[in-house]
């Protein structure tokens, strides 16, 4: 067995776990990152592009910002289309200035991860049987296995940044967890292509085809979703049949000035909400997707991962360089508090912006609900105030400080 100590140790190098190590390493706090698969494996999961100013601070705040300043896009408003009428949200005139950022979060994750090695901190990519040890007590640890062999990593604090397939949140035991689930009917299926986007600003779309998305990474590069029922496969979908039913779902404007292409990759996402709660258990602290998942329509995951991150790290900046132990009991509700907002945004704009018709698993007929949802929509979209709920959420709410 092989002994490693570290302040604070952080299992997972997605967006969380990185961006969490790359603001304690600026502060002087050391820290190890264990992670289950290759950093390439990491960089080839093609996920959220949208990002919020509080994120994009955050990012500078980390001195990772350089590509993301000069290659990030910022975006003003993105359009709500009903079939063929469109709304435009002109985000920055209905907040008084916010915008969002379009920039990858394979873009984000490389930019991080070669800034981690170049200051030389420790990741162990392939960490396999990674297990948590200790947690409420003074000093805890965490074991794995590397290339073989076997380490104990001693350290003072955990951040489970292990996504929601990982194992931190189960180290809660199960009568202090209370989590809320709700899985949806149906899944995103995601196509990437080197085609010029449709639109220079995002269209999210409510047909009664069903929801489609065109995002974009680029100026030459598309991102675009369609929702499909949860029983189809990646399989069922070639790029052709993928085309033209993404066509069909698209605003005619835009649907005349639909660029075609070969898949990049493509790929299709159940759809989930689900909150943990509490966040924290003794030393360890779940961020991110590790304790909360959204459905994607309101881009919002990273997002939220982005606020745990930086909540956390103005409790272990406290904690360190202020010798304030006490602060780290409000980690979970400060954290939650800004969460519950996020889901309750993501969820309702899944409810009005998808396609319920035939869904028997709700409370409400499938044709009902889908009435009241285009009420609800149709009301929102139809004046300042209602438009202003839906931009206040998009650029994302104020992130909260510490007592
Ligand atoms: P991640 O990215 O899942 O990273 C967790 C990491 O932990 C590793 N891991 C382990 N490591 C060690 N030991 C174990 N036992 C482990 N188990 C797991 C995993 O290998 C992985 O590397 O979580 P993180 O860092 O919290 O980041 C969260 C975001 O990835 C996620 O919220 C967003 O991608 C969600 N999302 C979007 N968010 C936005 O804010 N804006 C968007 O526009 C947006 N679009 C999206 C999205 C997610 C999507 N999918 C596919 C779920 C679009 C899609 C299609
Ligand atoms: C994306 O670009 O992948 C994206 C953008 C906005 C969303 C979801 C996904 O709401």
């Amino acid at each position: 067995m092989k002994h490693l100590e570290t302040q604070v140790a952080i299992i997972g190098a997605g967006p969380s776990g990185l961006l969490l190590g790359q603001l304690l390493a600026r502060q002087g706090i050391s820290n190890i990152i264990l992670e289950r698969v290759t950093g390439d494996y990491v960089l080839g999961r093609v996920r959220a592009g949208i990002l919020e100013q509080g994120f994009v601070d955050l990012v500078r705040e980390a001195g990772v910002a350089d590509r993301m300043d000069e290659e990030g896009a910022s975006h003003e408003g993105f359009n709500i289309s009903i079939d063929d009428r469109s709304v435009r949200i002109d985000l920055k005139k209905l907040t008084g200035g916010d915008v969002v950022v379009c920039y990858g979060q394979t873009e984000i994750t490389k930019d991080l991860m070669e800034s981690r090695a170049a200051l030389e901190l420790v990741t162990f990519y392939e960490a396999s049987d990674v297990d948590l040890q200790d947690v409420t007590a003074a000093s805890p640890s965490v074991t794995f296995v590397h290339e073989g062999e076997d380490y104990e990593l001693k350290c003072d604090y955990i951040a489970g940044c292990d996504g929601f397939h990982g194992i931190s949140r189960q180290t809660i035991p199960e009568q202090l967890r209370v989590e809320h689930e709700r899985v949806y009917p149906f899944g995103w299926l995601g196509l990437l292509s080197d085609t010029p986007p449709v639109s220079h600003e995002l269209i999210y779309s409510k047909t009664s085809r069903g929801f489609a998305l065109a995002s974009q990474r680029s100026a030459t590069r598309s991102r675009y979703y369609i929702q499909v029922p949860l029983s189809d496969q990646v399989e069922d979908w070639s790029d052709e049949r993928f085309w033209e039913e993404f066509k069909k779902r698209l605003p005619k404007r835009a649907a005349e000035k639909l660029v075609t292409g070969p898949s990049i990759e493509k790929s299709i996402a159940p759809l989930r909400s689900f909150i943990c709660e509490p966040m924290q258990y003794g030393k360890l602290f779940l961020v991110g997707d590790a304790a909360h998942i959204v459905p994607p329509t309101g881009a919002k995951g990273l997002n939220l991962a982005a606020s745990d991150v930086s909540t956390l790290y103005k409790i272990l900046r406290r904690v360190y360089l202020e010798d304030d132990k006490e602060c780290i009991t409000q980690y979970s509700e400060i954290a939650l508090r800004r969460v519950w907002h996020g889901e309750r945004f993501s969820w309702w704009m899944t409810n009005m912006l998808h396609n319920f018709d035939d869904m028997e698993s709700l409370d409400l007929k499938g044709q009902t609900f889908e009435r009241f949802m285009d009420s609800e929509l149709s009301y929102y979209l139809a004046s300042e105030a209602g438009q202003k709920v839906i931009a206040e959420q998009y650029v994302g709410l104020p992130y909260e400080d510490l007592a």
